[in-house]
């Protein structure tokens, strides 16, 4: 039964949540977090199919995330038709290569070498999903009418952040791949015009022997500050 209440004219109802005790919360926490810590982004897909229905189940758990006033400002486009995969490639191939043969600084391509990535994404092909976040700068009905949306870009982040947590959990792996500039894909999706491409994130098994760039994370010193 679910419990309601009317508060200042607004319904509540009940949340009713496990809690652990402190020990029990200790080990989950350190569990939670090495397993988090095996995600890693892979650039190297298999083409292995992955069923519309677990896509679904992932963009519902990205679309739980928190937002601005609950707005929910994104839409995930979901791409396994192999004919549109073909054309965000060739398009975002021909913007990687001005990025990488004059647009990107010295520096920025001596950052990017450790991660071996360069203009070509056969990648964009090869997975079996490409999930482009679109986010919402406002929202905007059938006649045309518009809405505010708040904290676009921390909501679809976080949005984007409870995806690559839903990938990882479902045993897939990701990309967050940002072309630039990408306004090609509200082109070739169709996408209206309030919507602006947030992230593209080719999903899928990874392929048969994967190597990644071996690398280090940041130590909790490096990253947190405790004031008590
Ligand atoms: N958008 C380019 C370049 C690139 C930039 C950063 I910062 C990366 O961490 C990785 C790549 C590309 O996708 O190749």
């Amino acid at each position: 039964m679910t419990h309601i209440k009317n508060i200042k004219g607004h319904d509540y109802t009940l949340y009713e949540r496990d809690t652990y005790p402190p020990a029990e919360a200790q080990e989950r926490s350190k569990q939670f977090w090495d397993w988090m810590d095996t995600r890693r982004t892979v650039r190297d897909f298999s083409d292995k199919p992955v069923p519309k229905e677990l896509i679904e189940n992932l963009v519902m758990t990205a679309s739980s995330a928190p937002s601005g006033a609950h707005k929910q400002p994104w839409t995930f486009c979901c791409i396994s038709d192999a004919k549109i995969k073909s054309e965000i490639r060739k398009a975002a191939e021909k913007e990687e290569y001005d990025s990488y043969n004059g647009r990107m600084s010295e520096r920025w391509l001596k950052d990017l070498q450790p991660l071996g990535t360069d203009w070509h994404k056969p990648f964009l092909e090869i997975a079996p999903w490409l999930i482009i976040v679109f986010k919402k700068a406002y929202e905007l009905d059938a006649e045309g009418n518009k809405a505010n949306n708040y904290y676009v870009n921390e909501s679809v982040g976080l949005a984007a952040g409870f995806l690559l947590s839903a990938i990882h959990h479902a045993g897939l792996v990701a990309l967050t791949h940002t072309p630039s500039p990408m306004n090609f894909l509200t082109k070739i999706l169709k996408r209206p015009e309030n919507e602006r491409p947030f992230l593209l994130l080719p999903v899928g098994y990874p392929a048969d022997e994967v190597y990644v760039p071996k690398l280090t994370r940041k130590p909790l010193e490096e990253v947190a500050v405790f004031y008590e």
